[in-house]
């Protein structure tokens, strides 16, 4: 019966993959267009250097677990893609999640200009990039260990797809960059699981504006497990009835400043 219900692209990985139950972001959207991204347990010669392809190529939606891990900043490989989302800075992109099992810690979405020569992201190295946030999502309701947190909030428990949508800064700069939607799962006590995907953007607009340097950081870097809000233990007394966490890292640059 429920079969009948989920589109087959999200319904192949669902079926073939059910057994490594992790998640990433599959496919993109802005207003009403997709753009598909890397399946990571697809045909890799179908999708390698493939004209349409937007995101950066992954092969595992295991999590990451080491904050210096070289994969966190575009997942394993991440490999640039051949090709862009176009979007226009104050639109929304939306990730799409063919589902997702987690259901507490954080969802930070990153933006990085393609700071080589040519603005170039098929060519630019994920590991020098600066990265300022757009946008964030923690925890909605209730505590800590048993509150919603959008994480769970935002999956679609019959297997239809989840989405998550932040705004692109109206006054950014315009120019080719890269947008990294990072998934941190802390349901493992002092374990932190980190699900990065990147993809290209293509951002058009008249804006000016670009983060001063306080909210750029290197990833890896910015995550450390000296920072009491990645290395947790979500089930001690002390921090489970807590009501309130507060997303590490710099603050959202909405391209007011
Ligand atoms: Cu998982």
């Amino acid at each position: 019966m429920w079969q009948t219900l989920i589109p087959i692209p999200f319904l192949l990985p669902y079926l073939f993959h059910q057994a490594s139950a992790h998640g990433g972001a599959l496919n993109y959207t802005v207003g009403d267009t997709w753009y598909p991204g890397y399946d990571p347990y697809g045909d890799q010669t179908m999708q390698d250097g493939a004209d349409w392809m937007v995101q950066r190529k992954w092969i595992t939606n295991d999590p990451i677990f080491e904050t210096t891990n070289a994969s966190l900043s575009c997942n394993t490989p991440g490999n640039p893609a051949k090709s862009y989302v176009p979007i226009t800075a104050g639109q929304n992109i939306t990730a799409v999640y063919a589902y997702w099992v987690h259901t507490v810690g954080p969802m930070i979405a990153w933006l990085a200009y393609c700071a080589n020569d040519s603005n170039d992201c098929r060519t630019f190295n994920s590991s020098t990039a600066s990265w300022f946030k757009i946008g964030q999502k923690g925890l909605l309701e209730g505590t800590i260990e048993e509150g919603t947190w959008f994480q769970k909030a935002f999956s679609k428990w019959d297997g239809s797809p989840s989405l998550w949508s932040e705004t692109v800064p109206s006054s950014l700069r315009p120019g080719k960059y890269l947008v990294r939607h990072e998934i941190i799962s802390l349901h493992s006590a002092n374990k932190p699981q980190f699900y990065p995907e990147c993809a290209h953007l293509d951002i058009k607009g008249d804006g000016h504006a670009f983060p001063s340097k306080e909210y750029l950081v290197q990833i890896p870097g910015v995550w450390s497990m000296d920072q009491p809000e990645i290395n947790i233990d979500i089930y001690k007394p002390e921090v489970s009835k807590k009501t309130e966490y507060k997303i590490p890292g710099p603050a959202v640059w909405t391209g007011l400043s």
